[in-house]
């Protein structure tokens, strides 16, 4: 029983705040890069994000060719241009799966060019 008492007290008391900073600081920028399968995919292909959440903001890079950002759930199309740096910002999403993937053919590996938001 003492022993189930220190390891919530340890996760309530050392390990929650340390979280909370760490999803503050995530939600300023999510970094990430668009690359063809080829030279090495999107830098970030599974994004965990809490639910519901706002401000949370994708910092997207290309660093080859042309690509794009499709999250068809919400409607988002970003064209992603070597050089620019782009931000997308994400609606609050329910809990789920949400695919993204890039629909500019941009490569012969170009339909790999996929990921996933797991919103938890
Ligand atoms: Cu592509």
């Amino acid at each position: 029983m003492k022993r189930v008492f220190t390891l919530v007290f340890i996760t309530l008391v050392v390990i929650a705040p340390a979280t909370m900073t760490f999803m503050a600081s995530t939600s300023d920028y999510i970094v990430m890069e668009a690359r063809t399968p080829e030279n090495g995919n999107w830098s970030i292909e599974r994004i965990m994000i809490q639910a519901e959440t706002e401000g949370i903001i994708l910092r997207i890079t290309s660093t080859d060719v042309v690509h794009s950002i499709e999250i068809p759930d919400f409607e988002i199309s970003v064209e992603l241009v070597p050089g620019e740096v782009m931000f997308v910002e994400l609606p609050p999403m329910p809990q789920g799966l949400y695919s993204f993937f890039c629909h500019i053919p941009c490569s012969p590996l170009h339909l790999d060019m996929k990921g996933i938001i797991e919103a938890l």
